[in-house]
């Protein structure tokens, strides 16, 4: 355990002095007593300061240590230990005892349902044996494993194997935080690869015998990201297997460790009846992301961890280019403007606001964000529109080429644009460092044949940066003419100045504007557009994004309104938008599901707060919902014929077009539902082959105060599947009544099957109550009390789930003076807790600040 939490500073960096060449550990694994041998060759960098020796360990009981086979008497301390070293290269024995089975953190090497396994991003190798546990030191590892279990794994390839013991060699150098271990009592589900440099590489996903049927979908994605990586990035596999394992007891989605990744198991397992087609997109994209690690993150990796986003913004931006190819990518862009709008653009305005790369941390664990991940691919996609795709492939290659096998910053990166393009990126380098999410103001005019948009961007101040400078802004624009005709293809501007004017020439009349197209980049767009425009824009405008953009605003408008009046009828002429989408042939389901959704509860608090407004969520929920009534019975006419066309008569397949039919189907049966008093939504969820279709039922009827019998009826039926009973607990709290949720959320983990320390579980009832707004947000506070009472009580069990959970009250600026101080007030409360975990303390300390 560290004892005191120390910030640790960008600036700070410096070079290691003793690199490691090689190391070999060896594992006799024992539940409550694992030794662990580790033979480690280090040499001096002459280039590098001087520095004392220092190593890291944490929780580790050492047994002897040895320099050159010398006993030695290191002097242990909270962070590690230190010692006098020879300034030569010299070898380090050391051999320590740790306690798998009692590691609830799940950092470092912890047992899960009997089977031994490790992850140690970010700084977890350190409570496995002592090391320099920092991302630019690379060692070759070689690994033996004892134990009697009978599958044994670890990085690079096979070695050796005999009854009781298995030996692992990983050629490629890596930081400690791709190590990785397994063993256990696992079968696997194989396959093959032949790369294009033509070698075959052996595929496996273990797991416990009785998920064998849900191994299919994840291992067919594997092939698709392998094949994917070289056609388009031209990077091949490089090592002679390939194995994933999947693991109950995780505290996030997946990790990349050379040659093994380590699955939450609800990230790989899948099959048609028991997963959503939601749930085989997300394992699609995870497989994908943790396979293109190998490049971006493994092969080429971080300096330090302030440079997290240099492998996570990459990596997530290509896995969002995977999926878009594989599902549409107007869809797919859709689907990520919605998570940089409804989370990021809500951290960026909060009290846990950072820049993409931090400038200083207390846990890293802490900076594993939306921001790091998901804006810092947007950055990526925004140099790729600035350099073009061209451009962007030759300076992929770059540093590929030059910082294989080394660890890299932000600036090596940039570097790689500039030689390949010659572009100056300095500016464009704020993005990095710079936090908060610019507001773009956009006035427009029309003289003498020429349009004009004058655009002012603005970055608000965030915690620690009062001054914010001006971006450079890749804004993709369009112009139509009142038939809806296309006179301005997209062009690229560049926002480089606080206001800027860009014009066109040569137009007969004013032409209708198309703003920010594909959402070229991560801003907020402040306009008011002239009366009619965005009802124009939804019928005709040519970028799908913007055409389903411009609906989204029509609706949250007329929501708004709605809101401030306390009710009324629904805006005629959104309906009438909304009918010609449904009607529009050329639309594919997935665009119309997309666009029939309306913005969500926390979408329309959020748009209050901006406005300058306070939002009262049980009034949110209540006048949406109303909404939705009044959208029914205004389509009533054209519903069931809709939904009918929606039916799948080919047999269940978890692909895009499929998908697509079964989201639209699903949107238009929660609106029968207030049609036909639940009849459709009965019968779907007795007859449903698939989960998509039986859980949207039970969704529906549950939202209706319908549900409670064939919530027994699905308990029922899944009780012995571990990852349908999340889905279970998670939508009759998701799906609650505000006033009821606290008290069906209380209910819930009273039950048997509520297993709080693993945390599929745990975000499964406690997690779901934050994302019901209304219910989370009750005025006296209940719901506020009742998720502070279980962070108090899993932070000793597992701090890093404990603290990740703790931003789920971020949201405490948007809200009345009352609802603020009973969010204050309980995380007071986890403040105040003796013994509470770093992790957890520097979550509560910046939102309370
Ligand atoms: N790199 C891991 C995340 C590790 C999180 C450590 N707290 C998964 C991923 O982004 O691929
Ligand atoms: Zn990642």
């Amino acid at each position: 355990m560290k004892d005191t939490a120390q910030t640790v500073h960008l600036s700070d960096y410096m070079a290691p002095r003793w690199l490691v060449e090689s190391v070999a550990l060896t594992f006799r694994l024992s539940p409550d007593a694992t030794r662990v041998l580790a033979r480690i060759a280090f040499r001096p960098d002459p280039d590098a300061p001087q520095q004392p020796f220092m190593l890291h360990g944490e929780d580790l009981e050492l047994i002897d240590a040895r320099i050159d086979g010398v006993a030695v008497s290191p002097t242990i301390t909270a962070q590690g230990l230190t010692c006098d070293v020879p300034d030569r290269p010299f070898v380090w024995e050391a051999e320590v005892e740790i306690a798998p089975a009692q590691n609830t953190a799940l950092e470092g090497l912890y047992m899960s349902n009997g089977m031994y396994c490790t992850q140690c991003e970010a700084e977890g190798f350190r409570k496995i044996t002592y090391y320099p546990d920092r991302p630019d030191v690379m060692g070759v590892f070689s690994v033996r494993i004892e134990s009697d279990l009978p599958v044994l794994l670890s990085n690079g390839n096979p070695v050796a194997q005999g009854a009781g013991w298995a030996e692992w060699h990983d050629p490629w150098p890596k930081p400690a935080y791709l190590f990785a271990l397994v063993a256990g009592d696992l079968v696997a589900h194989s396959d093959s690869f032949t790369t294009m440099d033509g070698r075959d590489v052996a595929l496996n996903l273990w797991v416990r015998a009785p998920d064998l049927d849900k191994c299919a979908f994840g291992m067919a994605a594997l092939k698709r990201a392998m094949t994917w990586d070289e056609q388009v990035y031209g990077r091949a596999y490089d090592l002679d297997v390939f194995n994933i394992v999947a693991v109950d007891d995780f505290n996030m989605g997946a990790m990349e460790n050379k040659g093994l990744n380590i699955f939450n198991s609800s990230a790989v397992l899948a099959n048609q009846a028991t997963s959503t087609d939601t749930d085989f997109q997300r394992i699609e994209a995870i497989i994908a992301h943790e396979y293109f690690h190998n490049w971006t993150g493994n092969r080429i990796t971080c300096r330090d961890w302030f440079q997290l986003c240099l492998k996570e913004g990459l990596t997530v931006f290509r896995d969002q280019q995977f999926t878009g190819y594989l599902h549409g990518h107007a869809v797919k862009r859709i689907e990520d403007a919605l998570v940089m709008r409804n989370r990021q653009f809500q951290e960026d305005a909060g009290p846990l606001a950072h820049p993409v790369r931090p400038e200083s941390f207390v846990e890293i664990n802490n900076f594993y964000t939306v921001t790091v991940y998901e804006k810092g691919a947007e950055l990526v996609g925004m140099l790729k529109r600035l350099v073009g795709d061209v451009g962007y492939h030759a300076a992929l290659d770059h540093y590929f080429d030059r910082h294989d096998g080394q660890a890299a910053t932000i600036e090596d990166w940039l570097t790689c644009f500039t030689d390949a393009t010659g572009r100056d990126l300095s500016q464009f380098k704020r993005w990095y460092e710079q936090a908060g999410t610019p507001r773009l103001t956009v006035s427009d005019d029309f003289k003498n044949a020429t349009y004009s948009l004058v655009i002012r961007q603005e970055t608000p101040s965030t915690p620690g940066q009062p001054d914010k400078r001006p971006l450079h802004i890749p804004v993709a624009v369009g112009l139509l003419d009142h038939s809806g005709a296309e006179i301005v293809p997209t062009t690229l501007v560049e926002l480089t100045e606080a206001t800027q004017t860009f014009t066109f020439n040569g137009l007969d009349a004013r032409p209708v504007p198309s703003i920010l197209r594909g959402f070229s980049a991560p801003v907020i767009v402040d306009r008011t557009p002239p009366d009619g425009e965005r009802a124009f824009l939804l019928t005709h405008d040519t970028d799908p994004f913007n055409r389903w953009d411009a609906g989204r605003s029509l609706a949250r408008d007329v929501l708004l309104d709605l809101i401030r009046a306390d009710g009324g009828p629904l805006d005629a002429g959104y309906v009438d938008g909304l009918r010609a989408v449904l009607l529009d042939r050329d639309l594919s389901p997935a665009m119309q599901a997309l666009m029939v959704a309306l913005p969500s509860e926390a979408d329309l608090a959020i748009a209050l707060a901006e406005a300058g407004e306070t939002p009262d969520p049980q009034h949110i929920h209540r006048v949406r919902r109303d909404a939705l009534r009044q959208l029914a019975q205004a389509l009533a006419d054209i519903l069931p014929d809709l939904q009918a066309a929606q039916r799948i008569d080919a047999p269940f397949a978890p692909d895009a077009a499929q998908a697509g039919k079964r989201a639209l189907s699903n949107a238009l049966l929660g609106l029968l539902t207030w049609l036909d008093d639940g009849t459709a939504a009965k019968a779907q969820f007795d007859t449903a082959d698939n989960m998509t279709q039986q859980i949207a039922a039970l969704g529906i009827l549950l939202t209706f105060g319908q549900g409670e019998a064939a919530a027994e009826v699905f308990y029922d039926q899944w009780h012995h599947d571990r990852l349908v009973m999340n889905k279970w607990f998670a939508i009759q709290i998701a799906a609650a009544d505000r006033a009821q949720a606290v008290e069906i959320a209380t209910r819930l983990a009273r039950h048997a099957d509520f297993d709080w320390k693993n945390p599929n579980r745990f975000r499964s009832v406690i997690g779901a109550l934050t994302g019901n707004q209304a219910g989370f947000h009750r005025p006296n506070g209940a719901g506020y009390a009742f998720v502070a009472d279980w962070l108090i009580r899993l932070d000793p069990v597992n701090p890093q789930t404990t603290a990740r959970m703790v931003s789920a009250f971020d949201s405490l600026q948007r809200w009345d003076s009352v609802r603020q101080a009973a969010m204050r007030a309980q995380l007071a409360r986890i403040r105040d807790t003796p013994g509470l975990s770093g992790d957890t303390a520097e979550m509560v300390s910046r939102l309370l600040t």
